[in-house]
This record gives C-alpha cells, structure tokens and sequence, in this order.
C-alpha cells in the first residue's frame, strides 16, 4: 500500500529523538510498532498489516476510527477559526458542547469547566474541591482520599490520589494530607464475577476509620474511579459506591467519580453514575467525549459547587484557574461531532446491547491456559493471568505481543489483558479477539 511507504523509511537513528510516555524506549525501538492509519475498528501498520483494534485506541475512541462526520467537523473548524483566547473570551461551539455534556450528566451536574486531559481533570477536580470549602468558610478541609490501585493521571494530583506505586515511587512526596482506601479486587473472593462482585460492599467503611482519624472537618473529598481501569479492570462491588456516597454525605465530603475511561458509553450509558445509580459531586471526563481525535477532558460539576462561586461581584474572576486551550475549538467541534454521532447512531444503547455477548465471549476463556479470574461490565473486559514465577508481568506483556503479531490489538497491565473495543464493534469482532486471545495463550509460557 503506497500509503504506508513513508514511514517505512524509518532508520533506527530516526526513533531515537522522541522519549515515548510509559513505554519501554529501548525495547521498542529495537522492534518498533507503528500503526499509520485508521478507520472503523482497524488500524493499518507500517507494515501493512490490517489490526483489530479490540482497545478502542487507548479506551478512548468508541465511535470507532476516523469517523466521517468527526473527521469534517475538525476539518472545517480547523479552517473557519484555528483557536479563540480561552479567558475572558469564548466561541458558540463551547457552550454548546458544555449544554450537551450537561445533558448527559445525571441529576444535580450541570455545569462544565474544560481542560485538555484526564490528567488535567484530575487535578482541577481536585483544585475545585478545595476552593469550594474554603468558598463556603470551611477551609480546613484540606485531605484528599483516593484507594489503592487507582490510577488518576500522571499530574501531582492525580499521582497523589491514585495508587499506583509505579507511577508514584520516583516522584517525591507529591501532595500530603492524602488517604487511600483499600482496593475491592479479590480473585479469592470473587472470581469470574460477571459485572459487580458479590462481595466487597464493607470494604467503604473504610472511609469511616480515615475520616475518623482526621476528622471529617480537616476532608475535603474522595475519588474514586466507579471501576478501576488502568489497573486492570476492578469493578466495585455491589452496594459499595451507595456507601461511599452515604459516607461522603454524611461527613460534607465532596464525592469524585474519575469517568475519564467510563464516560460515554463504555459501560452502555452515559456515565457509569447512571449505571450504578450513584451521583457523586463532580464528574471528570476526557477520551471518549471526543471519541480521541482531539485531546479534550473536563470537569462536570454539581450547581450548589457552581453556585457557591458565583456569590462574589460580578467582575470578579470566580476561580483562577484554566489553560490556554480550555474548550479549544477544535476539541469542541469534535466533541459536538462525536456526542451527536454517538446520538445519531444510539452508540450508547449498543454497547449495552452487545455487552452480554461481550460478557459471554470473556467468560468462554475461564478455562483457558493462565486465565484466574475474568471481570466485565459494559464494554470492558479484564482477564488476569497468573504471573510467571519471578517475572510478574512478563507474561500479559508477551500475550499482548503476540496478539498484535496475530492482528489484535488489546492492552496489557502487569498480568491483567484489559479489552475495551469501540462501541461499534460487531459479534464476530468480538469473537475474533477472543479466540485470538485465547490461542495466544495457548502458546504463551
Ligand atoms: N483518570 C483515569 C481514570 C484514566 O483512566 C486519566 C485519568 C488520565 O488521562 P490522560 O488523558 O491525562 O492520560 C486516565 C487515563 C491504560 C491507560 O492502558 C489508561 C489511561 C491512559 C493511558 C493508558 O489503561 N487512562
């Protein structure tokens, strides 16, 4: 394919300059992987090869690849106005995103701030949340609680709250003043779970036992990603997020739900919110509200959080916060373009709709070579491998070569295959992936 000749020109030498982000440099470089097109549920390598992508991207693209009213909305904004002053100064295609955000949202959430990343939103939750205290007299609730495992962005924030210890270890002592609350994996307890595990609901209370120690008066809020994604694919057991929310209420402790990976239907709805049936305080976003075609990540807020910063004259600037390319226009022309293809296509509804299949499919690998527990909800999947003896993660890193030389592409976390294939996908796609998985592992030591 003609289309692909250029990039095949690529020396060794000509990889060298870019420092590429959680990768192993050295080793890639020695044996690069280059994809140079996309469309639908392919991308196309350097190669030539045509590969199944079973990982929508990075879990961001679910209106599926180069989507032809995205792909002209971007275009055409790209040419009608490049970028617009984002402080005291905006353009129609920002508020109109931030209304069909709102929405979306469930219940109380109904107002928008835009940032670029989920990093991002991470860390202006996180600002959010203090200012609002210290807006409403109580500025003593300073503490941040997050939970093992969790992943929130690579900001100080977003490291200071999440759980990774990889992603946290080299970085000094980030924010203080912050908890983690336990993780709610247990393969012990809850193998092969489909959906929400049965157990694991008391695992809150935990909360209970932090708050207690500080004081609620010194907490500002928790975060919590409604299911772990980055980590492996850990759901929440039934029931506990209803006692994080009890808890958090009762204490006047902002609630956080992390939906960078879950927003826009990944788990067959807008938010998982609304699939648990859990409203927290605010709502970070990224991925898919531009289907990742233009960075883009924000923070939905409830109105009392708004409102609260809306008290002071109004030539005040209400926060002192915000980037250069908050609501950048090409992100919000993409952003409107994917929320309505997404409506236009009832992309949503179809992710729920082929989730059992997605379910049933994962769960014929219990059995398969490795395979110690299988975890799913909507449309995402984790199958845990045993690790190899000595070598934890060497093993999942191997599957997931091997997948990408047999034309699938999906993700590897330490021994955890994590799936998560764009709402489009069809049945036999999905039984694609799975087999391909399944042969892989087979063949893996
Ligand atoms: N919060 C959550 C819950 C995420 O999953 C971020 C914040 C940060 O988003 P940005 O846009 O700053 O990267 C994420 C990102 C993986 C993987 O393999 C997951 C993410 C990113 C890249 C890879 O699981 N999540």
């Amino acid at each position: 394919m003609t289309i692909l000749s250029d990039s095949l020109r690529l020396a060794p030498d000509d990889l060298d300059s870019f420092w590429m982000p959680f990768t192993a440099n050295r080793q890639f470089k020695a044996a690069p992987r280059l994809f140079v097109k996309a469309e639908g549920m392919h991308y196309w390598t350097a190669d030539g090869r045509k590969v199944l992508d079973g990982f929508a991207g990075l879990w961001c693209c679910n209106a599926g690849h180069c989507r032809k009213p995205i792909v002209q909305a971007i275009q055409q904004q790209a040419a009608t106005m490049d970028y617009a002053p984002a402080f005291q100064m905006g353009h129609p295609l920002a508020f109109e995103l931030a209304n069909r955000i709102v929405e979306l949202a469930p219940g109380k959430l109904d107002h928008v701030f835009f940032c670029n990343s989920g990093s991002e939103a991470v860390d202006t939750a996180l600002k959010i949340a203090l200012a609002w205290h210290r807006q409403r007299g109580e500025g003593a609730r300073t503490r941040f609680i997050g939970r093992e495992r969790g992943y929130h962005g690579v900001g100080f924030g977003g490291i200071s709250v999440g759980g990774i210890v990889a992603n946290r270890k080299m970085f000094g002592t980030m924010l203080t003043g912050v908890d983690h609350l336990p993780h709610t994996l247990s393969v012990e307890k809850n193998a092969y779970s489909k959906g929400q595990p049965e157990w694991g609901a008391h695992l809150a209370d935990e909360l209970e036992r932090i708050v207690a120690l500080h004081d609620a008066s010194t907490v500002a809020a928790v975060i919590v990603e409604p299911i772990a994604g980055s980590t492996g694919v850990i759901l929440p057991p039934k029931g506990y997020l209803q006692r994080l929310r009890e808890i958090t209420k009762k204490h006047g402790i902002l609630l956080i739900f992390d939906e960078v990976i879950t927003a826009f239907g990944r788990v067959g709805a807008s938010f998982a919110a609304e699939v648990y049936g859990v409203e927290p305080d605010m709502i970070t976003f990224a991925k898919g509200v531009t289907s990742g075609t233009v960075p883009m990540g924000g923070v939905i807020v409830a109105s009392d959080i708004y409102q609260a910063f809306m008290a002071g004259p109004p030539a005040a600037i209400e926060i002192f916060h915000g980037y250069t390319y908050s609501a950048h226009p090409l992100a919000c022309a993409a952003g409107v373009a994917t929320l309505q293809l997404y409506k236009d296509e009832d992309l949503f509804a179809r992710a729920a709709k082929m989730a059992p299949k997605f379910e049933s499919a994962l769960h014929s690998l219990k059995g398969a070579r490795h395979v110690v527990d299988i975890r799913n909800q909507g449309l995402v999947g984790g199958v845990e491998l045993s690790p190899r003896a000595g070598a934890p993660g060497a093993r999942g890193f191997e599957a997931y070569l091997k997948c990408y030389e047999k034309n699938v592409l999906i993700r590897s976390t330490g021994d955890i295959m994590a799936i998560a294939p764009a709402l489009i996908v069809e049945e036999r796609q999905i039984d694609e992936i799975v087999q391909t998985l399944r042969d892989v592992l087979s063949t893996v030591e």
